[in-house]
């Protein structure tokens, strides 16, 4: 009920909605309607209350929890339900846990710190409290499972679309599962699945996002310089506003992948690549290729040429330029 509320106050943003009103159309008591404001104000929503007038809406928290998301959410699926947690060592592990539950696909799992978030290869993932998103949807694709890793490239793409959309800010991807902003990074994404010989049963896509923290709260190590939307944008990021819209990016480019496989959602990732032309070196547990970055293929691997004019198919890799 809470989740309506905020939607009807935010239809009437800027104006007085009276209680009567409010509980007229939730079907709930004007003292219901009350108690629920009361909570709200707790949560930081700034509502105002004027005798015979009702109730105005005057701001809003940057919140991320379900009715935070769903005001903006327009998916037929994904996110159609949230799990939400102020502070969680994961939201890969939670994710994994609803999965075997029986949790269908399009839940979000989604956190304002996480304690221990984990990158790839056993790499931490560092998420400043409320200032970050840190986000986790379970997927149950009908895929074998080397058709799995090529989700990360429909991940990248729908972020960055998303990112442009609520920021203006142009993007960019470094395969596999990197997007950058002045070469500084931004998003970093993790796909993992529990599978069966055959068949990807689950798949749970990560995706960490630095949106409004300051210089001092992001990590610089030696593997990357980190930049957040905020600090290249120059203001303060609507957390929600771009995780509902990464989901609704991503809701048409999934379906599109499913039906069609790579090979449309192919160009839309090379117009925002940068990994394409350079001298580099890729360490996967198949062993280190070295040689120059010609292009990717309809499946989604890195085609690296070295330097005897062997073209490799890298699938997945860690990748160091060397220019
Ligand atoms: C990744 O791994 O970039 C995947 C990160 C996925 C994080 C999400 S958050 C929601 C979900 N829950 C989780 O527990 N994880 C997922 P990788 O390519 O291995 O990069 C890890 C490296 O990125 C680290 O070794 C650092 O160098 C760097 N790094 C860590 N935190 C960062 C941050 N906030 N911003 C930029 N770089 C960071």
């Amino acid at each position: 009920m809470r989740n309506e509320l905020v939607q009807k106050l935010v239809e009437h943003q800027g104006e007085y909605v009276s209680g009567e009103r409010l509980s007229e159309s939730l079907g709930v008591s004007r003292t219901a309607i009350w108690k629920q404001i009361e909570v709200l104000k707790k949560q930081g929503y700034q509502i105002e209350s004027a005798p015979k007038k009702g109730y105005q809406l005057m701001g809003r928290p940057d919140g991320l929890q379900e009715h935070d998301i769903h005001l903006y959410l327009h998916t037929k699926r994904l996110g159609q339900s949230v799990s939400y947690y102020a502070t969680v060592p994961s939201t890969q592990a939670v994710a994994h846990e609803l999965a075997q539950a029986g949790e269908p696909e399009g839940h979000v799992v989604v956190a304002d710190e996480q304690t221990s978030g984990r990158g790839r290869f056993g790499r931490n993932w560092s998420s400043a409290a409320g200032t970050s998103i840190s986000m986790s949807l379970l997927l149950r694709p009908a895929l074998a499972p080397e058709n799995v890793p090529p989700l990360t490239l429909v991940a990248a793409v729908a972020v960055t679309r998303a990112i442009e959309k609520v920021t203006d800010l142009e993007a960019d991807i470094k395969w596999p599962n990197d997007i950058l902003l002045n070469g500084k990074k931004i998003v970093g994404i993790l796909t993992e699945m529990q599978s069966e010989p055959g068949l990807a049963n689950v798949v749970i896509l990560g995706i960490g996002i630095n949106a409004n923290q300051t210089d001092e709260e992001l990590i610089h190590d030696d593997r990357n310089q980190s930049t957040s939307l905020a600090t290249e944008k120059g203001e303060l990021i609507n957390r929600a506003e771009l995780l509902a819209n990464i989901l609704e990016e991503f809701e048409w480019l999934y379906d599109a992948y499913l039906k069609n496989g790579f090979k449309e959602i192919k160009l839309l990732w090379e117009a925002r690549s940068i990994s394409i032309g350079l001298n580099l070196e890729a360490k996967s547990i198949h062993g280190t290729v070295t040689g120059r970055s010609v292009g990717i293929s309809e499946d989604g691997a890195l085609l690296v040429e070295d330097a005897q004019g062997i073209t490799h198919k890298v699938y997945s890799a860690d990748v160091q330029s060397k220019n």
